[in-house]
């Protein structure tokens, strides 16, 4: 662990430009940034009784809403405060290696108590977010463990509007510990385990004994930095359609959110809208995932909206809904077992277009393989942050389709870097027309997406949670 990130820091020296705090005689310099953020320690409040000291954008949690417009050029000033190198993703927008935000491809760091000014073109329109992109490894103080996470909207050309009032939501845990034990949620996903795939694991897990690799556990959840019943409510009126943006921000866990006596109309799916509206009691969101959905407020009173974990939900996550004039404590009402199934969202009788070339993945854990934590494998080999050598060279304007295979039994998030996908083939179910950046890969399921090679520059894709991306679980593609 200790060479991933020393690698890192030799890295960053070596780069010329990297966070120069080119501030002086610059004539853009003295035009002032369209937003500014600034990354430090600070504290957020969770409840009077859990105030936790973490790094942060602007001293807040989440970093302030930056609202942008698509295809407008924006300028970020970022200043690092703290004592190590740091990178601000772009999670979501299809922008330039330079600005992407990834070591890996090439964006330079900004060093310790420096500043770079990043400027690119928002697209596209919807919602997405930017958080820290270092490797964390062994520490729980670095990466997205931290509170550097915060939303951005880029306003589209045509605002549908057909909602009353918009309401952002970004859910974190805080307080990180390592542990031998998960309890990932595996019941979100449709779809059945492929047994081809459940005895690669098996061999797998024969070659690599012992003790179980770590996983991360957390001590408090909560919406908005807030702990369930601590915040501002949601004040609602009968009738509002309330247009709801919730970004999972954690570091690894997969989330879940109900209303009581609620439904939510899907409308976008990470900031894309999608081409089938349809209506679910409970969202189910990976790590880094965002859903864009409608609520109607037809249901007077006061709600809990909660993840459906008894355990998460009793140390802080959920917020409460309340309508006006609703008197009274907060209700729970557990739901029905509800499966997340992405196909429903997509166009129906339809199939995406006849890819150029198929790339196959195969995901194997090494159980405990590097120093206690556990190794991931994409057909065979750990990303290595030493060599950063690509996986994948592509040839702009070719349609290529990524068939990922899971070995293992946890539920992935992936995520592929300044490209949108398109899901062609999720749960064993075929669909088209839903554009994603992140989509969660269920325990020794199957799943293909499509993306077209238009955003030349290295790239990089990886699973979203923390703790597989800093043990392997990357690839880096590469423009012919
Ligand atoms: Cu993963």
């Amino acid at each position: 662990m200790a060479i991933d990130r020393r690698s890192l820091l030799t890295y960053a020296a070596t780069l010329p430009l990297a966070g120069a705090a080119p501030r002086l005689g610059c004539a853009v310099e003295t035009e002032k940034a369209d937003y500014t953020l600034r990354i430090a320690t600070g504290l957020v409040e969770l409840s009077p009784e859990h105030i936790v000291s973490t790094t942060l954008y602007n001293g807040q949690f989440p970093g302030p809403l930056i609202r942008l417009t698509e295809g407008k050029r924006v300028t970020v000033d970022v200043y690092n405060d703290t004592d190590t190198p740091e990178l601000v993703h772009w999670h979501g927008q299809t922008i330039p290696s330079g600005v992407d935000g990834a070591a890996e491809e090439g964006t330079p760091f900004i060093v310790p108590h420096g500043m770079r000014r990043i400027s690119f073109v928002s697209k596209p329109a919807g919602f997405r977010f930017y958080h820290t992109h270092v490797v964390a490894g062994g520490d729980l103080n670095r990466g997205t463990y931290t509170g550097q996470a915060g939303p951005v909207y880029i306003e589209p050309a045509n605002n549908p509007g057909a909602y009353d009032r918009e309401v952002f939501l970004v859910l974190k845990e805080f307080d990180p510990s390592f542990s031998r034990g998960g309890d990932m949620a595996m019941d979100a996903l449709v779809g059945a385990p492929i047994k081809e795939l459940q005895e690669i694991g098996k061999r797998a897990e024969e070659q690599f004994k012992g003790p179980k690799g770590y996983e991360v556990g957390y001590a408090v959840f909560g919406i908005n930095g807030k702990m369930l019943g601590h915040g501002e409510p949601v004040r609602v009126k009968q009738g509002e359609r309330v247009l709801f943006h919730v970004l999972n921000a954690s570091a690894g866990e997969i989330r879940s959110l109900a209303l009581p006596g609620h439904m939510f109309r899907i409308v976008a799916l990470d900031g894309n809208p999608v081409p089938t509206q349809a209506e679910v009691p409970v969202l189910w969101l990976g790590t880094a995932e965002r859903i864009s959905a409608i609520v109607e407020m037809s249901h007077a009173g006061v709600w809990v909206m909660g993840d459906l974990a008894d355990d998460d939900r009793s140390h802080g996550m959920g917020i409460v809904v309340e309508y006006s004039g609703a008197k009274g404590k907060p209700q729970w009402v557990k739901p029905k077992p509800f499966k997340w199934d992405y196909t429903q969202f997509g166009k129906a009788n339809a199939a995406p277009a006849a890819p150029d070339e198929t790339i196959e993945m195969l995901i194997v854990k090494q159980n405990g393989a590097s120093n206690g934590f556990n190794r991931w494998t994409l057909n065979g080999e750990a990303f290595s942050m030493e060599t950063m050598k690509p996986m994948v060279t592509v040839h702009e304007g070719r349609r290529y389709r990524l068939k990922f295979r899971n070995a293992s039994d946890d539920i992935h998030p992936l995520h592929l870097h300044r490209h949108s996908f398109e899901l062609v083939r999720v749960g064993g179910k075929p669909t088209a027309g839903v554009l994603k950046d992140v989509v969660m890969l269920g325990g020794f399921q199957e799943v293909e997406l499509d993306f077209v090679a238009d955003n030349p520059g290295p790239t990089l894709f990886h699973c979203h949670q923390q703790l597989h991306m800093d043990f392997g679980f990357m690839a880096l593609f590469d423009y012919a």
